[in-house]
């Protein structure tokens, strides 16, 4: 296989400007013909022309409509090259064949429940034609499309619908034209029997534009919530952005066969079902907040990543960094920015800093990749918004604006760089972003230090950074990174100190805002080491530091566990409170992590009970707040912080845990349970969401007690919830212990939605991810269950993607686990490579752990390795993750 490098970067020889499209779709093959109107780049040259191509039967070839000879034109396996183009400008047609039907791959054109769909995003396009399949190649499309009438009465592709009739034969057809330039990556084709849910949104500037959101008839009515979420975005974008939406139609397609979430393609957007249908009885709170999160960023890809568009694959986060920064701005808008905030952060730390810290880091623009499908990763995506997000901590919202405006005046219509996005928000403020860039080169998480001192004398508060960012595979050396550090100063009372100056290299420089003081201000860390000391601080503060988590850092501090119980009681940035109580959960687990290790005996500190017991019965407080703030950190993120991971010792240390604060917190999450029932019909508003999670949570803990009063109660709300998120936290909670009322209950939920594809994978999930003992032999009854399908994807994340997600089992020590991975892989990978890269990726750390581990999980990985006929994709990550 080969490596792509950025640096190997070129311009295209040439550029198409129209492109007319056709399809002629059929039960056993598809006929595309294609015609392009192509200019060289460099005026009067005529080099070969190189196109891309994969699984394609080529038809015929037709330069100025001449049909080609064989000796002037080579067909491989990849690539369709005309040898001597004319020169000046040209037509270029095309006529290929392709079989859809047969296409497990998801990508390119292929059929899902009996529809056609397409997924060309990154380089799927070169499996529906010969093309120059790369992002900075713009054109404009137009698309016919003909198919039998009563198998696809719905005809769809991108733009406007400019003609439609009958056709002989029963068949019919439809002709688009979408008239913004596009790359081919966001070409979309959709046929097939589907209604719509149709609504209109009026634009600011008075366009009118119709929306329809097409599903299968029967699911029309889970609906409902989709249409509001893209009517939220459409009307957040122009209130926070300026940005309108540019055509008359927009459409959503759902589809049950999707290898990821959603596609973006310009106004046909198509999305994974689970990310469009919802309705209270079927769909979890989560499942809702998903929706509203994913609609949203799909329809801000309109602007960020459509109308300014990426100029190379390397270049993903320019759009995807900066989409999700704008989808999680538009999730807290309609929520809670602090639970929010935290969801976010955690995610990072449980995915993305795992990641940074193995055999797959990768900047968040990428040196180089195999398969670019390899990079649509938690780095490009999250880490990629927090690089966005650091723009905003520095310049404010206004100054944030300013930068995206100039952003679209300098680059709308144009296939773009990540020093582009930055030269904007640069020249926007006059800002001095010193080595900011860096956050796109260097991988590796820093992880920063800081030491703070009180000068009673002198008044001074001094606090010292110091910063490293540890070496990752092809960058074994490190500069400092640029690293805004948000913060406050606390006095005895808990109130934020106001703030007039700070002396930064010996250079008082003041830090007031119009002559004001503040109560927060961001630091700019750039060095090595550095020292900023705060003059006229009247009594010892406690910092709260790396407010809102203003770099996606690793952070020390040398706060004292009086500081962080001060902190979590009285912070006024609430991210601050709660990692200050996650800090204090990290450091406990860690220690008793020790200890089990040692076979000491468990103690928890009473202390850490009673800070959660003040926050549960805190009624000030918002309670999804209440909730966060009372789940323990994650096993995995545990086991991040180790020498040697130790997946048993971290399993007890958080089960031990857990049980123990229900013993403790008894009465108080009972009394949770009882106060937070549901008195009203479900709405999706932030009050009752909250209101649900702090209940789930509740019950959760509860079930950790094993006892028979608390199983009676879960069984009460499971039979009485109206609405899945309370129906599935009671299953949940039964299904932690084993027994036969967990199978009972878990037999009763199939029979109740087995006809309901999308809660069937909720219940694989929710089996595949028990910790319960040898959960293995279980999974693997399930993958051979009825409504388990191995080339559906959802099915595939819930079940395989479930089970390594359990740490025990997962990692079990006689290597059952890695077996049914290493297994699954081998089989996924004749289906869909791209999926079953994915859960490869499950493997890479193995050498974090003990070595019978390793051994165990380098030996998956070899035969992985060893198969024939292996996936690219799949061998890059295997590869990359035995080097
Ligand atoms: N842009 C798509 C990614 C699809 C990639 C498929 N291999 C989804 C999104 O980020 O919006
Ligand atoms: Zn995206």
């Amino acid at each position: 296989p080969k490596e792509i490098f950025l640096k190997d970067y070129k311009l295209p020889d040439y550029y198409f400007d129209t492109v007319d499209l056709k399809f002629s779709l059929g039960e056993e093959k598809t006929i595309v013909s294609s015609k392009i109107t192509v200019f060289p780049r460099v005026e009067g040259s005529s080099p070969p022309l190189v196109l891309d191509g994969h699984d394609l039967k080529l038809i015929s070839v037709k330069v100025n409509s001449e049909e080609l000879k064989d000796k002037d034109f080579h067909v491989d396996s990849r690539h369709l090259t005309i040898s001597s183009p004319p020169t000046g400008t040209f037509s270029l047609e095309i006529v290929t064949e392709i079989y859809p039907q047969k296409n497990t791959s998801l990508e390119g054109l292929y059929k899902s429940s009996g529809n056609f769909c397409t997924q060309c995003e990154a380089e799927g396009f070169r499996k529906i034609t010969f093309y120059q399949d790369r992002p900075d190649i713009m054109a404009k499309y137009s698309c016919w499309v003909e198919g039998d009438k009563s198998l696809y009465p719905v005809l769809l592709s991108n733009g406007n619908l400019i003609e439609q009739g009958d056709l002989e034969g029963g068949k019919h057809f439809a002709l688009w034209e979408d008239p913004f330039k596009k790359p081919c990556y966001l070409f979309a084709l959709v046929a097939g029997q589907l209604e719509s849910r149709d609504d209109i949104f009026v634009t600011r500037s008075g366009r009118k534009v119709s929306l329809r959101i097409w599903t299968p008839a029967q699911d029309l009515p889970k609906t409902a919530h989709a249409m509001f979420a893209l009517k939220a975005a459409m009307k957040w974008d122009e209130d926070v952005f300026g940005l309108e939406y540019d055509l008359d139609l927009f459409n959503i397609v759902a589809v049950p066969d999707f290898d990821m979430g959603a596609m973006e393609n310009k106004s046909l957007n198509i999305f994974n079902s689970k990310l469009v249908l919802a309705s209270p009885e079927t769909a979890s709170d989560a499942d809702y907040a998903a929706i509203l999160g994913v609609i949203g960023h799909e329809y801000f890809h309109n602007w960020t990543g459509n109308r300014v568009t990426c100029r190379d694959w390397f270049q993903l986060s320019l759009k995807e960094g900066l989409t999700v920064f704008r989808d999680q701005e538009f999730s807290s808008d309609m929520g809670s920015r602090t639970v929010k905030r935290i969801a976010d952060v955690s995610r990072l730390r449980n995915y993305q800093f795992p990641q940074d810290a193995g055999p797959m880091a990768h900047p968040v623009r990428p040196h180089s990749y195999i398969k670019m499908d390899n990079f649509y990763t938690v780095t490009v995506y999250e880490k990629g918004a927090e690089v966005v997000r650091m723009y905003k901590t520095l310049m404010g919202s206004q100054g944030f604006r300013k930068g995206m405006n100039l952003y679209f005046k300098r680059h709308d219509g144009q296939a773009v760089t990540c020093e582009d996005f930055f030269a904007a928000m640069r020249d926007a403020n006059d800002a001095d972003f010193a080595n900011f860039l860096q956050w796109y080169s260097q991988a590796g998480t820093p992880l920063v230090k800081v030491t703070s001192s009180y000068n009673a004398e002198a008044r001074t508060f001094s606090l010292k950074f110091s910063q490293e960012v540890p070496p990752t595979p092809g960058q074994p050396v490190k500069e400092p990174m640029f690293i805004p550090v948000a913060l406050g100063l606390l006095d005895s009372a808990g109130k934020d100190m106001p703030l007039f100056s700070v002396y930064h290299d010996g250079i008082l420089k003041s830090i007031t805002s119009n002559n004001q003081p503040v109560y927060s201000t961001v630091l700019r860390v750039t060095k090595k080491e550095e020292e900023f000391v705060f003059p006229n601080i009247i009594e010892q503060p406690v910092p709260s530091i790396l407010r809102g988590y203003s770099a996606p850092i690793r952070f020390e501090s040398d706060l004292s566990e009086s500081d962080l119980f001060f902190l979590l009681a009285h912070d006024s940035d609430e991210f601050n409170r709660w990692e200050a109580g996650q800090i204090l959960a990290r450091k406990l687990m860690l220690s008793l992590v020790a200890d089990f290790q040692q076979k000491k005996p468990l103690a928890l500190n009473p202390k850490f009970v009673h800070g959660l017991r003040s926050i549960l019965c805190d009624s000030s407080l918002d309670k999804e707040f209440i909730a966060k703030a009372i789940t323990l950190p994650g096993e995995g993120e545990i086991m991040d912080m180790m020498e040697v991971a130790d997946p048993d010792a971290v399993h007890a240390v958080r089960s031990f845990m857990r049980k123990q604060i229900a013993a403790e917190l008894k009465a108080e999450f009972l009394t949770t349970v009882e106060n937070n029932r549901s008195s009203e019909e479900y709405v999706f508003n932030h009050p009752n969401m909250a209101r649900r999670a702090l209940k789930n949570v509740a019950l959760a803990y509860l079930a950790s007690l094993e006892d028979e009063e608390i199983t009676k109660l879960e069984l009460h709300e499971y039979r009485t919830a109206t609405n899945m998120t309370e129906q599935f936290a009671a299953l949940a909670a039964i299904a932690h212990n084993p027994g036969k009322m967990r199978d009972e209950v878990l037999a009763d939920f199939y029979n109740k939605w087995q006809h309901d594809f999308l809660v069937v994978n909720k219940w694989f999930a929710l089996q595949a991810m028990s910790d319960i003992p040898g959960n293995v032999e279980n999974v693997r009854n399930l993958f051979n269950h009825p409504a388990f399908d191995l080339r559906n994807p959802n099915n595939v994340y819930s079940l395989i993607g479930g089970f390594c997600g359990s740490p025990v089992n997962f990692h079990a020590k006689d290597g059952s686990g890695y077996q049914f991975l290493g297994e699954m892989v081998v089989q996924l990978d004749k289906i869909n490579p791209r999926v079953a890269s994915r859960r490869v990726s499950a493997f890479s750390r193995w050498r974090r752990y003990d070595e019978t581990r390793q051994t165990l999980a380098k030996a998956q990985l070899e035969m992985i390795m060893s198969t024939n006929g292996l996936s690219e994709n799949v061998f890059e990550i295997a590869s990359k993750s035995l080097a």
